[in-house]
């Protein structure tokens, strides 16, 4: 597929050969997020412009840790789009990210601290899920409470991206008998009563990171707006279907077809996992149409949707298998 695209192209394609990445492969990504987005082939040259800083001005980005296995960050670190980090710090300015940022103590602070008073403010990625209980004790950073962390970043920020299950619901650290009382971030932040400006989850344990570039791309793309959200503040572009109506394996639900033990001959032939567990019909993402790394997804591997992507799954979903 060749795509026209008026990127600065000297920068670009610099940048790119020094990672060993052809400008094709970079192009067949953007295509990639484009597809996920719903958009066409002709939407790709959109997402390369916003990936590399043709957009406009780069939003600077406060990125902050709570609770969490970091599996969300691993996920996008460790995609297939090894250039991704590369290029999408062209697109945003991310001044403060606890994993991944050089600065360590003071330094680590003060880079925080300029980030929030910058005067062009600041959009904020929210990744785990936020400990309430007993003042919030039960997690810090900095010897701070994230509680804290929190309540002082996300009033301030232009955006807030909850990404992962655990940052829009609490996750795992909430299941029952959530002794640190975690919270996403939408109930955290009512819990303080205090407000943020255009909260998105992103949910997913781990969330595809192809649903997070898509939602940066948007708000590059459109300006600072955010994309129309579901009843629970996810973005309809990417969660708007449920896995059930995406499933390849849906023709054989549709025909009674379904397989009653994993390692069946029904099973291997792509039959309907309903019967072992799957959770598919209650659960809304796009697993099925982007897959992960644009390889595969749990489904089509031979198990069943656990429906990592709605809130309280590790309560409301069990038990996974059957
Ligand atoms: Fe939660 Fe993310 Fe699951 Fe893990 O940080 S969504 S436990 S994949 O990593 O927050
Ligand atoms: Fe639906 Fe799961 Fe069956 Fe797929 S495997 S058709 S998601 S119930
Ligand atoms: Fe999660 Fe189900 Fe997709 S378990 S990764 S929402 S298939």
């Amino acid at each position: 597929m060749r795509i026209a695209v008026g990127l600065a192209r000297d920068n670009v394609e610099k940048r790119l050969q020094a990672h060993g990445i052809t400008r094709r492969q970079f192009l067949t990504y953007c295509a990639a997020v484009a597809a996920a987005m719903g958009m066409g082939p002709a939407y790709a040259s959109r997402v390369a412009k916003a990936m590399t800083g043709g957009a406009g001005r780069r939003p600077c980005v406060v990125y902050l840790h709570n609770a969490e296995c970091t599996g969300c960050s691993e996920a996008l670190l460790r995609t297939n789009a090894p250039f991704l980090d590369v290029l999408l710090f062209d697109a945003i300015s991310l001044e403060y990210q606890e994993t991944i940022m050089a600065a360590a103590g003071e330094a680590a602070e003060e880079a925080l601290h300029s980030a929030i008073h910058n005067p062009d403010g600041y959009i904020c990625i929210v990744e785990g899920g936020i400990p309430t209980a007993d003042n919030g004790i039960y997690g810090k950073v900095a010897n701070r409470t994230m509680l804290s962390i929190n309540k002082e970043v996300l009033p301030g920020a232009k955006a807030v991206i909850a990404y992962g299950t655990c940052a829009s619901y609490g996750g795992i650290q909430a299941a029952a008998p959530n002794p640190t009382g975690a919270k996403g971030v939408g109930d955290a932040l009512d819990f303080l009563g205090v407000k943020a400006a255009g909260l998105i989850n992103i949910p997913g344990c781990p969330p595809n990171p192809i649903n997070i570039v898509g939602t940066i791309t948007y708000y590059l793309e459109h300006k600072g707006a955010l994309p129309e959200l579901d009843y629970i503040g996810r973005p309809n572009i990417f969660f708007g279907k449920s896995v059930h109506e995406l499933c390849e394996r849906r023709p054989h639900f549709d025909a009674g077809r379904f397989a009653n033990s994993f390692s069946s001959e029904e099973a291997r032939q792509g039959w309907c996992l309903y019967n072992l567990g799957c959770k598919g019909p209650q659960t809304y993402n796009n697993c099925p149409k982007v897959l992960f790394n644009g390889t595969n997804w749990p489904v089509a591997a031979g198990h069943p949707c656990i429906g990592c992507s709605e809130p309280d799954f590790w309560d409301h979903m069990t038990p996974f298998y059957r």
